[in-house]
Formats: C-alpha cells, sequence, structure tokens
C-alpha cells in the first residue's frame, strides 16, 4: 500500500494549570503564578507543578521545591495556588471536544497535549495547515479562552519537535521535505525517548545532534542499543516515523465537584448542589454521547476526610434524571451513615458505552407517537 502524505498537528496548551487558574481569576494576569503540589508536611514543602510565563522570567521550573521558587518570586506580587485536577480535567475535557471536531482521529497523551490527523481536512496540503491551525485556535481561545501551541508535521515525531520549538500560543509547519533539515541542528534530547542517560552514551560516541545521529551507522546503533532501539534511533532521526494517531479508548469518567454555600449535614442542601452539579456532568454526556454504567458521589467531610460511593446500573442510561436520581439515593444512604458535616461534594458518571440505551428508542417511539 502506498503511504500517503500525512499531515499530522500536535496541539499543546499553553502554561496550562496555571492558564486555567487565571481563566477564572483575571486578576492573576499580570502576576507571576505558580502551581503548587504541596506535600502537606508543613505549610512550605511541595514542588513546583507549572507556572505562568512572567514567573518563569525569574527562573522558576516544574519540579523545583517551593521554598526555591518563592525565594526567586521575592518581593514580586507572585500569588502560590494548589493544583485543582478536577477543574483542569474540566477545560482539558471540553478543549478535546472541539479538536476532534477538527480532525479524522485524535489522540489525548495527557491532559494538555493531543495529536490530530488532519490530512483529510488540509486535502493533504501544508499550504493550508496555518490558516486551518489558525482556526481551530481562534475557536478554541473564543469558546473556552485557552491558548496553545500547534506543531504541524508529516508525522507525529516532527509534530511534536515543532510545536516544542516555538512556545507559547506558537505556530510551526514543518514540510516533510525540510523535516530532516528541520530536526538535524537540534540536539538529540529532543526526540522522544532519548533521556539524560542515552544522551550522555551518545555523546561520548561523538553523537550530540540529531543530524549526527542521523548520519550515525545504524548497526552500530544497534550493536548499543539492540535492534528495536537503534533502528527507532535511526528512523527518528532521519524524520521516519510510521506511528498512526490512534483514538485512545473514551475516558474513563466525566464528572463535577464544587463546594457548598456552607457546611451541612441536610440532605436537600447537599441535593442542591449536586443537581447543579449533575446538570454540567449531563451536558458533557449528551455532547460525548455515550452512556453510563456507574454513578458515583464524591464527599469531602468539614474533618477534610474524603469518601466516595458508587453503585452500577442494570442498563445503560445517558439522561439527567437516571443521574439525579442515584445521586440522591447514595447521597441519603452516606448521610445516614455519619454525622459529620459535608463540606464539598462530587458527581461522577463512568463505565461508557456508544451503545444505545435500551429505553431510548421506546421514548422516541412514544414521542414521535404523541408528535403526530
Ligand atoms: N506538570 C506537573 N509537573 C511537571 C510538569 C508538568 O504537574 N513536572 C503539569 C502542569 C502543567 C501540565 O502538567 O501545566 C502540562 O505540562 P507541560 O509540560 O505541557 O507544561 P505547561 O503546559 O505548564 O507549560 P508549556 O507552556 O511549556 O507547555
Ligand atoms: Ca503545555
Ligand atoms: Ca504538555
Amino acid at each position: 500500500m502506498l503511504m500517503q502524505n500525512r499531515v499530522v498537528m500536535l496541539v499543546d496548551f499553553d502554561y496550562f494549570f496555571a492558564q486555567c487558574e487565571e481563566l477564572r481569576n483575571a486578576n492573576l494576569k499580570d502576576k507571576p503564578v505558580v502551581i503548587g503540589v504541596y506535600s502537606g508536611r508543613t505549610e512550605e514543602s511541595g514542588a513546583v507543578s507549572t507556572s505562568n510565563y512572567i514567573a518563569r522570567k525569574y527562573g522558576v521550573k516544574s519540579g523545583m521545591p517551593l521554598f526555591m521558587a518563592k525565594r526567586k518570586l521575592k518581593g514580586t506580587e507572585a500569588v502560590f495556588l494548589p493544583v485543582d485536577h478536577a477543574y483542569y480535567d474540566q477545560i482539558s475535557n471540553r478543549i478535546m471536544q472541539i479538536l476532534r471536531g477538527y480532525a479524522t482521529s485524535l489522540e489525548q497523551v495527557s491532559v494538555d497535549e493531543a495529536y490530530l490527523d488532519v490530512t483529510e481536512q488540509v486535502q493533504g496540503s501544508f499550504e493550508k495547515t496555518k490558516d486551518y491551525a489558525q482556526k481551530i485556535k481562534a475557536e478554541v481561545k473564543s469558546r473556552v479562552g485557552i491558548s496553545f501551541s500547534v506543531g504541524v508535521g508529516p508525522n507525529k515525531l516532527v509534530a511534536k519537535v515543532a510545536c516544542d520549538s516555538q512556545k507559547p500560543d506558537g505556530l510551526t509547519v514543518v514540510k516533510p521535505e525540510e523535516a530532516k533539515g528541520f530536526l538535524a541542528p537540534l540536539p538529540v534530547d529532543r526526540l522522544l525517548g532519548v533521556g539524560k542517560k542515552t544522551s550522555a552514551k551518545m555523546e561520548a560516541l561523538g553523537i550530540k545532534k540529531i543530524g549526527d545521529l542521523a548520519s550515525y551507522d545504524v548497526q552500530k546503533l544497534t550493536a548499543v542499543w539492540g535492534k528495536i532501539l537503534g533502528v527507532y534511533f535511526h528512523n527518528a532521526a532521519n524524520a521516519v516515523d510510521d506511528e498512526p494517531v490512534q483514538e485512545q479508548g473514551e475516558a474513563e469518567s466525566i464528572s463535577r465537584i464544587g463546594t457548598l454555600k456552607q457546611d451541612s449535614h441536610d440532605l436537600a442542601f447537599v441535593l442542591q448542589k449536586t443537581d447543579e452539579l449533575t446538570e454540567d456532568v449531563a451536558k458533557d454526556v449528551a455532547e460525548r454521547s455515550v452512556s453510563f454504567k456507574q454513578v458515583a458521589i464524591y464527599v469531602v467531610l468539614t474533618d477534610l476526610s474524603s469518601k466516595s460511593r458508587s453503585l452500577t446500573l442494570e442498563q445503560p442510561a445517558r439522561d439527567k434524571e437516571t443521574i439525579k436520581r442515584y445521586v440522591k439515593e447514595l447521597l441519603n444512604r452516606f448521610l445516614s451513615e455519619t454525622q459529620v458535616e459535608v463540606r464539598r461534594v462530587g458527581v461522577k458518571v463512568s463505565d461508557f458505552s456508544r451503545e444505545e440505551p435500551h429505553q431510548r428508542q421506546l421514548t422516541g417511539f412514544f414521542q414521535t407517537s404523541c408528535d403526530q
């Protein structure tokens, strides 16, 4: 089979966790913002998850201890915030959903990264990809408010390196005939799978740049790293990568979590909040056109302990009322087991399938009959 010229895009959201925080609090935008993972041992202990580009100018980096980031930002108006994964997942899902509409296949590789195969959409033309990428950027910016960087190439490997070469809000297009030349001057560790150890070993062999690796004898590479890895390095350096953009299965769950206006042990009061959350969960379910078989609640109590309860339905469902009914049942049971008040509460559906729920055909039947 003749391999058609592919057009592959990598989308990587800019300073993602920090940008999400800026989105819900515009006051942060002109200040250094650091998102921290607090280990909980002392108030200060923990590491930097990410930071906005203002904080990066002061030398703040992901993985750095928080006390060090604080030291670097001393005297500034820096804001430190704890990670809020549920919120970032929510934003990520919304963007991924939009991106899906622009590609034949989408492969999500992390919360803030996805490969898109857009060959058909741009008719295999790299000339058209710049406008196409701009259009996607503009739509995500206006609908969600998040900016991202894009790399376009003839395969995933080149798209990834292209994306990394210009951030934030970058757009880098590398045509097939430019790919080898684009990679050649870059250090070998820019290739996926070449870490510190490997690059040190390569340097000892006189291989520093990707170009050095591309022209290095492949037999010698396999002698050192074995056949699979040796051939991979050789191909990668030569911009050869046939890995398809592969849809992963459905995301495991859709959830929302929120804080009650006041701590409470009252079922009706807590239900007001979960009903509100269920509205959003149900919207996502409808948008993704999936059915779920599991409904769960997540509860954070005033003593900060957290609990979850779930139940499995006999038939897959996709409607809001089903979620509300089972959330009520789960909450009712839960509240009767504890005296402690609830502080935060979450709703989650999971165990997805795409099959139409049994009832829908019936409901559809009744609706059409009534309309007539
Ligand atoms: N992350 C983390 N710890 C790390 C690296 C990343 O918790 N050591 C999290 C926070 C990031 C998110 O993953 O927001 C995505 O990671 P990226 O490496 O893509 O970094 P950013 O999106 O923050 O910044 P960039 O603009 O460089 O992509
Ligand atoms: Ca990113
Ligand atoms: Ca990333």
